[in-house]
């Protein structure tokens, strides 16, 4: 009787897993975040983890998942770069019985089968929060806002897009007079923030940056423009990462909307429960919050990325 006992205990010990990660890019700096949250993660939960980096090339992206389904990885996870595109290689991972887990981006694939559980934010929500603060805040007359978007066809570009303009259809004093394409990063922000400028100068009155790495390049082109970022100009940004709360210190953004990147510890649990039989939820949404540039002072040494 003991003898079995012992024996059954030791069958259900954890076995160490292999998770294989599709990471989208390097584009911002909630992705450098994310990446380290899930390398961090993984030694901390004992998984061996294979982590590619597709530098933000959706057949890239593929390519390194059909590598993991040949490597017969325990459990598959990425951050798909766009929505569309993934039924084929998803297919041909539960074919070979690889669950898929989607984190911080979701998918739009009819056969929701094909993937087992999305990890990450509402970035519908997120949209709605940036719009709210903004017409609460501003109570003058037309409200003239320029939008620069994330990676097109992407999951939270979609979103934040889709949130934003539902607050406003129901304010229509605030106008959207231009979205630029900034896809998540500095360089493409700043630029398209010059471009922005060069069209319509002082008539800006607002900018919402889909994330901070496009803010912050917005900030720059604002300030070479003449103009002061935070007051002639005011901002809008989603992500809360450290660049956002230093400029909201320095008075240079408005209003940060947190999308969370700390995605390791929930993929690893996930991944190993998977493993080991149990069914996990379809979607973990993050707990996020929003700074107002009072609140970033006191905020900010907490932050760790
Ligand atoms: O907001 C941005 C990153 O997928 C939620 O991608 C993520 C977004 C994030 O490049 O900074």
């Amino acid at each position: 009787e003991k003898e079995v006992a012992v024996h059954s205990h030791e069958g259900v010990k954890d076995h160490s897993i292999t998770l294989g990660f599709a990471q989208v890019g390097n584009e911002s700096e909630f992705r450098a975040a994310n990446t380290q949250s899930i390398v961090e993660a993984a030694k901390e939960a004992g998984v061996e983890l294979l982590l590619k980096n597709a530098d933000n090339d959706q057949e890239k992206q593929i390519e390194i998942i059909r590598e993991f389904i040949k490597q017969k990885v325990d459990v598959i996870a990425f951050s798909p770069k766009v929505e569309h595109g993934w039924e084929e290689v998803l297919r041909e991972a539960k074919e070979a019985g690889i669950p898929v887990i989607l984190s911080d981006r979701e998918i739009n694939v009819k056969d929701s089968s094909l993937w087992t559980s999305f990890i990450g934010s509402d970035f519908v929500e997120e949209g709605r929060r940036a719009a709210r603060w903004l017409v609460n805040e501003e109570a003058s007359e037309g409200v003239h806002i320029i939008e620069l978007e994330g990676t097109r066809n992407s999951a939270p570009a979609e979103g934040r897009k889709q949130g934003f303009e539902e607050i406003l259809a129901e304010n229509p004093n605030f106008k959207i007079l231009e979205s630029y394409q900034g896809d998540f990063t500095h360089e493409i922000g700043k630029k398209m923030m010059k471009n922005a400028l060069d069209q319509y100068g002082k008539d800006i009155d607002v900018v919402y940056a889909h994330n901070d790495d496009m803010a912050i390049g917005a900030i720059e082109a604002i300030e070479e423009f003449g103009l002061q970022p935070g007051s002639d100009i005011r901002i809008i940004s989603i992500d809360a990462t450290k660049k956002a709360f230093r400029a909201l210190s320095t008075g240079k953004l408005n209003f940060s909307v947190e999308c969370n990147p700390l995605l390791g510890p929930q993929i690893m649990k996930s991944a190993k429960d998977l493993v080991l039989g149990k069914e996990i939820p379809m979607k973990i949404i993050t707990a996020e919050r929003t700074f107002t540039q009072e609140e970033a002072g006191k905020e900010i040494k907490k932050r760790n990325y």
